[in-house]
């Protein structure tokens, strides 16, 4: 059985709960000893506290980055309970154990993230906090460690269920998610300096990651799944907040992230439909409801169960023409009170609010994993503007087409490769995605847009008058001919082919404008 907490050390950079705290272990007889900023807090609410340096006779010096780091403290965490030798060492110099830590740590991370200085940062790295905390973790058989005020609770039921003592049990996992917070501190410490040297692949990567939630299953029933959030603070899914709706799964996650990246890119108002990560339906408009009808006439039948991203607030015209359609998932920066009432009849759809839209030219990694490794690179923040276009037909593209072109790039971005995007006045009209060969998501994509026609009962495919963009060059003219049969006018590709001129002929006889963009959007 474990003995009874009697001695605890109590030194926190983030005071949150700390006096509760303080006053509960008061009360339940423990001696506390504390460092400088926290003994104060605690004495100052008129709480009984020993300072460490009165406890260990060595002042605290060197503008405190020496404070903890004595024999008497170390020696109290790591002394082995119920070992003959140790106890014996300890009582020949006088060192009291302490079966309780307290400590949170340096706020280095929040430092960097306020943009502070050099000089500010580095003296944000603790030294003395985590060496308590991997050694009393270490020593968990005897000493309970808490590095998150989350936990004080867990350990005040504990402590009351037990007599004063906790479990061992509980210690454990309070160890486990002690070397957790030490291993992600050093690591944002690595990261961070990394960065001030100019690497950007460091020699040794640590994926920054808090577990926010676990899930119910992977991609599949039979595959276990977590969500972990962390990295530099972008607003998106991993600031989510739900309003309403079941569960997350591992795959609407990964569907609204998607929705909410490709919503993002644009300026006016927008909409996009996503099913498997693949837009089924994306439009700007000059208001929310007319971009979701124009996105969602892309493809109506995919939209069924889709996920729904706006770059707006979300008002109740555009919620209650979302609810009309069976959705998984709306996200939304924020939204109207009408928009939230919209949708609080509709059970299961779930209503995701961000606070704010991420920016699309944001630096960051995107990272995959391979048998035995990751592969990081840098996101694919290219933005192609109007400034970057280069004719290569004897046509030049009409201010409509320019436009429609643009949009139509922006959104193969988000499209998975081989995508072929077809667009007109500002809404996708068809979508090929995911295909190996270039021609096939051509024709799919030229497809759909003749079935959705033929189901809204319209005389000709909508693809008729459009404009086409291609994530990639066309490297033969059969991808582009495809495009010209099914109506389209310009189109929008890379370039960079070895056979770019005999693709270039083919627009030029065709009567169709082409521009090259000189940059690849490839999306595997
Ligand atoms: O400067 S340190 O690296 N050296 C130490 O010996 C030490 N001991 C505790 N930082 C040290 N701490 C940290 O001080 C704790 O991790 C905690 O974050 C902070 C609490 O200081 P105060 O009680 O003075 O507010």
């Amino acid at each position: 059985a474990s003995l009874p907490i009697r001695r605890a050390l109590i030194s926190v950079s983030d005071k949150t709960g700390l006096l509760d705290f303080a006053r509960f272990l008061t009360d339940h007889g423990v001696d506390i000893l504390s460092t400088g900023g926290s003994a104060k807090a605690m004495r100052d609410a008129g709480l009984k506290v020993t300072e460490v340096a009165d406890h260990t006779g060595f002042p605290e010096m060197l503008d405190g980055r020496v404070k903890t780091l004595h024999p008497k403290i170390h020696g109290g965490l790591l002394g082995i309970r119920g070992n003959a030798a140790h106890e014996a060492a300890m009582a020949e110099h006088e060192i009291a154990p302490i079966d309780l830590l307290v400590v949170n740590l340096y706020p280095f991370e929040e430092t960097v993230a306020r943009g502070a200085d050099f000089e500010t940062c580095v003296e944000n790295i603790d030294i003395g906090g985590p060496a308590l905390i991997r050694g009393a973790a270490k020593n968990h058989d005897g000493v309970t460690v808490l590095v998150d005020v989350a936990d004080y609770a867990a350990v005040k039921l504990e402590m009351e269920a037990n007599n004063g003592a906790t479990t061992l049990e509980l210690r454990r996992r309070l160890a486990a998610t002690a070397y957790a917070r030490t291993g992600a501190y050093d690591a944002a410490i690595s990261r961070w300096f990394a960065g001030q040297v100019g690497e950007t692949f460091p020699r040794r990567v640590v994926v920054a990651g808090e577990l926010r939630q676990g899930l119910r299953y992977g991609e599949n029933p039979h595959q276990k799944a977590a969500f972990y959030v962390g990295g530099p603070a972008r607003p998106g899914i991993a600031t989510a907040r739900q309003i309403q709706g079941k569960e997350l799964s591992y795959n609407n996650l990964n569907d609204t992230d998607a929705a909410f990246e490709l919503a993002a890119e644009f300026d006016r108002p927008a909409v996009a439909i996503i099913k498997h990560a693949n837009p089924c339906g994306v439009s700007v408009g000059d208001d929310l409801v007319s971009a979701y009808r124009a996105a969602l006439a892309c493809d109506p039948v995919s939209a069924f169960g889709g996920i729904v991203a706006v770059n707006r607030r979300l008002d109740g015209v555009t919620a209650a023409e979302i609810a009309h359609l069976f959705t998984e998932v709306v996200i939304a920066p924020e939204a109207d009170d009408d928009a939230i009432a919209a949708f609080a009849a509709k059970k299961n759809l779930r209503l995701l609010l961000t606070g704010a839209m991420p920016d699309p030219s944001a630096t960051g990694f995107t990272l995959r994993t391979v048998a035995g490794g990751q592969l990081f690179q840098t996101r694919d923040n290219g933005r192609i503007t109007l400034a970057d276009l280069k004719v290569v037909t004897k046509r030049t593209p009409t201010e409509a087409e320019l436009a429609d072109l643009l949009f139509a790039f922006r959104v193969c971005k988000h499209v998975k490769s081989n995508a072929i995007v077809y667009a007109k006045g500002g809404a996708t009209v068809g979508i090929g995605a995911g295909q190996m060969s270039r021609v096939d998501s051509s024709r799919i994509a030229a497809w759909k847009a003749r079935e959705a026609a033929e189901a809204a009962g319209l005389a000709e495919s909508a693809t008729v008058g459009s404009v086409v963009a291609s994530d990639a060059f066309f490297p033969f003219a059969d991808g582009l001919l495809a495009a010209a049969a099914a109506g389209a006018t310009a189109v929008i590709q890379p370039g960079g082919s070895v056979r770019d001129a005999e693709v270039i002929a083919a627009a030029d006889e065709a009567g169709l404008a082409m521009v090259f963009t000189g940059m690849r959007h490839f999306r595997h």
